[in-house]
């Protein structure tokens, strides 16, 4: 894959009926800014939990016409799954033309090696959460689930979710970020010099020396009911771009005054600037 023009990155909006805010700051984004990419990334957490692609109830319905919407303008619009949503199927994507990605994808930007992940798979000091992901991403025990019926489903989400939040408020904070012997695994396996991926809501762009080289890790930052974010790869180059509820596309979009809350360009201005040798 070597994507030319303009391309965006988010992760975890996490949408749900819970968050109405972020739900009308994606579809604004959606129906603004992401029009005006030639690529649109979405790598995991779009939703806070899928439980199948017959599941219409709000907001997936609106999210799908809007994705729809996007792919019918003509950005290409390619979708990852998350911790949260990796139940997103067939019939999703042809509902909304996304392309599916695997996780992880390695892509070239500006003739950068890339590789994109969610994020969870870097997080192998959370041991009792990788044996949960085996668990559950087994093709059969995802089809045994899909079998259910849908008011089923969604008790066994909340269940999971209400457990996870318990979990989580046990673990160490370091546990649940990546680890970087990890890191260096991946990039070295698939010869990368960026990495781009969400999943631990810790954003910033983190230099690493690796081997003699230097490479960037990009994590993607959460979207709160005010506040979203996206990475931007131009052919100029990378930068962070806030979303925010009051500004119209065209603010946001490149011709933006800069502001305090404006682009950031990477690595130059990073929020994490340490080098991280390995
Ligand atoms: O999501 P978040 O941020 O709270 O925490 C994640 C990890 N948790 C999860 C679980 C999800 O939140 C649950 C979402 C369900 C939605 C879809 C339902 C579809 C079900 C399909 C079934 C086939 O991903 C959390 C990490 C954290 O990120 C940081 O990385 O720590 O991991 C955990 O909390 C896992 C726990 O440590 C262990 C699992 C407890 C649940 C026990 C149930 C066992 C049942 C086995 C199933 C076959
Ligand atoms: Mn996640």
């Amino acid at each position: 894959m070597n994507p030319q023009g303009v391309s965006l990155f988010v992760s975890d909006l996490h949408l749900s009926p819970d968050r109405p805010e972020t739900l009308s700051l994606a579809l604004s984004f959606l129906a603004g800014r992401a029009r005006e990419a030639d690529r649109l990334y979405l790598l995991g957490d779009i939703f806070d939990a899928w439980i199948g692609d017959d599941d219409d109830s709000s907001p997936n319905a609106e999210v799908k016409a809007a994705l729809a919407a996007v792919t019918a303008s003509g950005v290409r619009c390619h979708l990852m799954h998350g911790n949260r949503d990796f139940l997103i199927g067939r019939a999703f994507c042809r509902e909304t033309g996304c392309r599916l990605l695997r996780d992880p994808t390695l892509a070239r930007f500006g003739g950068e090696s890339t590789l994109l992940m969610h994020g969870d798979l870097l997080c192998t000091d959370d041991v009792a959460y990788q044996r949960f992901r085996r668990r559950i991403r087994n093709p059969l025990v995802q089809r045994l689930f899909l079998w259910r019926s849908l008011a089923a489903r969604r008790k066994v989400a909340a269940d999971y979710r209400r457990k996870s939040g318990a979990a989580t408020a046990e673990k160490a904070p370091q546990i649940m970020d990546v680890n970087q012997e990890t890191v260096a695994r991946y990039l070295r396996r698939y010869g990368a010099v960026r990495l781009i991926h969400g999943h631990t809501h810790r954003p910033g762009d983190h230099l690493i020396a690796i081997d003699g080289r230097e490479a960037v890790r990009s994590v993607l930052a959460e979207w709160h009911p005010n506040q979203g974010e996206m990475l931007v790869h131009e052919p100029s180059g990378w930068h962070r771009e806030p979303v925010l509820p009051s500004q119209s596309h065209n603010l946001q979009g490149r011709h933006r005054e800069p502001s305090v809350t404006g682009s950031s360009p990477i690595p130059s201005a990073t929020r994490s600037s340490t080098v991280t040798k390995l």
